[in-house]
């Protein structure tokens, strides 16, 4: 098997999420750090592999892999890791409906919100209250996103939720959401990859 090569950087958490996985499977990798300080993102050997200049990339081979959950998804095929990526539909279908939500309505409003913030600019919170208080709904009596086995959504979804605990701004108390934290804070790879390399 070839050594994977990862293309990013520790304080990127869509990179965080691809070193997650891999320490969570206990797979070794050669990490080329890549974008924000790094640099290099912008050039045209990047680009040529990954056209949207973003990071991570991940260079299997002959095998270019770029997009966070589609990065999560191969590595979980690729090493048959069959607990946190089954190999039913059914039982991708729950993982994967939970990915692409977390891409398309977690994620975006919450970054919205940090770079506001930051910016000191006004911010809109509903659409982020809405989707954690989704979540915090949702996670009633499970242990994990994709029910009580953690997954690869749990991994897709974890550095929002780490963020979400740090937003210093009132909010609503949501206690599925605190306490699915502090299991993830039981993981070494997430303590390590999210809660101690991301702000
Ligand atoms: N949807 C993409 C988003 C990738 C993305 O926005 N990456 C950020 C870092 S988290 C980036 O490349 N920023 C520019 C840079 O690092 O130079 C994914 O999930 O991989």
């Amino acid at each position: 098997m070839n050594m994977l090569k990862i293309y990013g950087r520790s304080d990127s958490s869509n990179s965080a999420k691809v070193y997650w996985l891999l320490d969570e499977i206990g797979q070794t990798y050669d990490r080329i750090d890549c974008g924000g300080k790094f640099g290099g993102n912008d050039q045209p050997a990047y680009l040529a592999m990954n056209p949207n200049g973003k990071v991570p990339t991940v260079v299997d081979g002959d095998v270019v892999v770029w997009e966070s959950n589609a990065i999560l998804r191969y590595i979980a095929s690729r090493h048959k890791a069959v607990s946190l990526w089954p190999e039913d539909a059914a039982g991708r279908a729950a993982i994967d409906m939970w990915m692409d939500w977390s891409a398309t309505t977690l994620t975006p409003p919450l970054g919205r919100l940090r770079k506001a913030l930051k910016a000191g600019e006004d911010f809109a919170t509903a659409p982020v209250f809405a989707a954690f208080q989704l979540l915090d709904t949702h996670l009633e009596g499970s242990r994990y996103i994709a029910g009580n086995q953690f997954s690869i959504a749990d991994i897709a979804a974890g550095a929002n939720i780490h963020r979400w605990t740090l937003l210093l701004l009132e909010k609503p108390e949501l206690k599925n959401i605190a306490a699915y934290h502090q299991r993830l804070l039981e993981r070494p790879a997430f303590v390590s990859r999210i809660a101690q390399s991301l702000s």
